[in-house]
């Protein structure tokens, strides 16, 4: 018998590459059922490339008893409402919303990085999915973690629009049509002009000048990985339709060799390392999409400080950076908690 799985938020970019994700990997569900707000109630979403069509039902009418895992991709201000009552009645909730990320009775996991943390689920019956451009970051991170203790972490990103949704990736297309074709670009998603352009301001701003965006890559990091790295963060929006990629410079507590951490990171779990001294010898981000891995390339000492090197990372947002990682999570609660597994 397998399990009975909820896609919550469907006909998002998220929500559709969760059903992939689920018929790819051919997940042990033995029912699907999608949901979404009223306004797609009764459209049909593919399951993946299995040929089967998936009939999206209202989330507000929709009874959780009976279905064990339903994996959220609705926003927070949507999860607010129905996480808990979803949760409430035994169907354990992987939220990709930021809403529970920090909430210290629900764990926030990277299956590469943390899986032992899921161990704590039960509080709120809610695992949270982290921000996708931490969740590659730390896949990167982890086994250099463990090899030479990381100390600090300077990182800046180059975030594709599809972060921002199906409009974000709308806006990109519209505005290089319109430049094409001679006519101005005008923004409505993103405060400036993102086709032909780079926006160093995502999310939010905070009181201390950071953004949002920037400040959840560093509480995100610490709660997943551990609380003593010390991490700041410059976050861009780049003229990309899919794919985050990061230029990461890291500051080791012992010494490590970019030769010791390329032959740590060809042996990680979730990392592939593409690395040649020559032209196209590393993974840009059309390169990774659709892809499982997190790509590093250029590694390299940084000889500035002591036990410092600098690295390229890149990552399909919405697989690894989403969807991937909360069908991961649900494989590992499937594995230690749920004993249905087919
Ligand atoms: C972006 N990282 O690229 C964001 C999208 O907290 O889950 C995901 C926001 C989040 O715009």
């Amino acid at each position: 018998m397998g399990y009975r799985v909820v896609v919550a938020g469907a006909t998002g970019n998220v929500g559709r590459e969760m059903l992939n994700i689920l018929a790819e990997r051919e997940f042990p569900a033995d029912e699907i059922a999608v949901v979404a707000s009223s306004r797609s109630t009764g459209d049909m979403v593919d399951y993946g490339e299995t040929g089967k069509q998936l009939k999206i039902q209202n989330i507000e009418h929709f009874d959780p008893e009976g279905w064990d895992i339903a994996l959220f991709a609705i926003g927070s201000e949507a999860t607010k409402i129905h996480a808990p009552r979803f949760a409430a009645a035994g169907c354990t909730v992987i939220d990709n919303s930021s809403l529970y990320r920090m909430d210290p009775d629900v764990p926030l996991i990277v299956p590469e990085v943390n899986p032992e943390a899921i161990e704590g689920y039960r509080a709120k019956n809610i695992i949270a999915n982290p921000n996708c451009s931490t969740a590659q970051m730390v896949v990167a991170l982890k086994p250099l973690h463990d090899a030479a203790t990381i100390k600090r972490v300077v990182v800046a990103t180059y975030q594709s629009v599809s972060g921002a949704g199906k409009v974000g990736m709308d806006e990109l297309f519209e505005q290089s049509r319109d430049i094409f074709v001679g006519n101005s670009a005008t923004p409505h998603k993103f405060t400036k002009q993102i086709a032909f352009n780079v926006i160093p301001h995502i999310d939010s701003f905070l009181d201390d000048g950071s953004t949002k965006e920037e400040w959840k890559m560093v509480v995100e990091t610490k709660k997943i990985l551990d609380p003593k790295i010390k991490v700041t963060a410059t976050c861009v929006r780049v003229p990309v339709f899919v794919g985050h990629s990061e230029a990461i410079n890291i500051e080791f507590e012992d010494e490590i060799s970019a030769a010791e951490a390329k032959r740590i990171l060809r042996e990680a779990p979730g990392v592939m390392l593409v690395d040649k001294h020559e032209d196209g010898g590393y993974v840009t981000p059309v390169e990774c999409v659709g892809e499982y891995a997190t790509f590093v390339s250029r590694v390299r000492e940084d000889p500035t400080v002591d036990n410092g090197l600098s690295l390229w990372c890149v990552s399909d947002n919405l697989r690894k950076g989403a969807a991937l990682n909360a069908v991961q999570i649900a494989e590992l609660l499937g594995r230690r908690h749920l004993q249905k597994a087919a």
